[in-house]
Parts: structure tokens; sequence; C-alpha cells
């Protein structure tokens, strides 16, 4: 079965991590989280990987604070695109995730996202959109998102806006 991939590196990172997953329930993707730590437990973040390869995982979602190299290591193990959502919380505030994760050598890609919340959604919205390449269903899906988001903008606009409506 095809399904996405998600790796937090602790359960600190949980809460945020749930943003992500809502998103691929409400767009009934398939999907798998665990805890693996590159640091903590690097054996079993290879033996995981290696296995959701293939049972599957389309795609992988690595999600870590601090000095984030689960999505790099993750990275080094497939082909398969992989997502890093940097995690704040740190003493720096995941600044120290977000150049951990971005800064990948040539060869090895991770999409970097935005740190915590955000971008655990758009790792979600992004994973989608990948699988919409060859999926008419969620591609709808996405679409109709998107047009939601934005009456969803005009609505919240409606209630507080103020214009000038005088003819010049
Ligand atoms: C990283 O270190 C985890 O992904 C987490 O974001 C951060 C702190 O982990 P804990 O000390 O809270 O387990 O490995």
């Amino acid at each position: 079965m095809k399904f996405v991939s998600i790796i937090i590196g602790s359960k600190s990172d949980y809460e945020i991590a749930n943003e992500c997953s809502k998103i691929l329930s409400n767009f009934d993707v398939p999907f798998e989280l665990i805890i693996s730590s590159a640091h903590r437990s690097p054996e079993r973040t290879h033996e995981y990987v290696k296995d959701a390869s293939e049972r599957g995982a389309q795609i992988f979602i690595c999600m870590a604070g601090m000095a984030a190299h689960l999505a790099g290591a993750v990275a080094a193990m497939t082909t398969k695109p992989v997502i890093g959502v940097p995690m704040p919380g740190s003493a720096i505030d995941g600044i120290d995730a977000l150049y951990s994760t971005v800064q990948m050598p040539g060869g090895i890609p991770v999409a970097t996202v935005a740190i915590g919340k955000a971008g655990a959604k758009n790792a979600a919205y992004l994973a989608l959109q990948i699988l919409a390449l060859n999926n008419e269903s969620i591609a709808s899906k996405l679409a109709d998102d998107r047009a939601k988001q934005s009456e969803a903008l005009i609505e919240d606009s409606k209630k507080i806006e103020v214009l000038i409506k005088e003819k010049a």
C-alpha cells in the first residue's frame, strides 16, 4: 500500500506533528507516524526507512529540533522525496534546526519547510501536491482546499474591513 511516512525525533515533537497528520487524514491519505531519532536511535531509523520504503512509503516527512539531522539522515538512505520540518523549542527557537535541515550537500536534497506549526502544515500540503501529480482525486481536493482558503479569508475580511466607498 502507498503511504506517507512521518518520522519525529521525540515525543516532544508530537503536538506540532499532529498538525501535519490531521491534514493528511482530512485528505484520506494513509500515513504512518513513528518516533525515531538520527542521534538517539540511528539503527532504528535506518531499519525503519528501509522497511517503510519496501512497504510503499512514497514520501518521508521528518520533523526534528535542535541539531536536527533526522531529515538529512533519512535523505541519505532513500531516493524518495524527503520533506524536513525544523522544530522550535530550543534555546534559539528552531534556527538551529532550520540550518541543520536546510543546508544539505548537493545531490542529497531535503525539501525544508518553515519552522514549527506552519512547516508541519506545509509538509502535509507539499506531500499532497507531490502525490497529486499522479492522483486526480488528491489534485481536485487540493483545488477545493485552495478555494476554501480564499473564501474564508474574504469572510474574515468582511467582519473587520473598513472601506471608503465614496466616489472620487
Ligand atoms: C530532537 O531534539 C527532537 O526532534 C526534539 O525536537 C529535540 C528535543 O528532544 P527532547 O529532548 O524533547 O526529547 O532530537
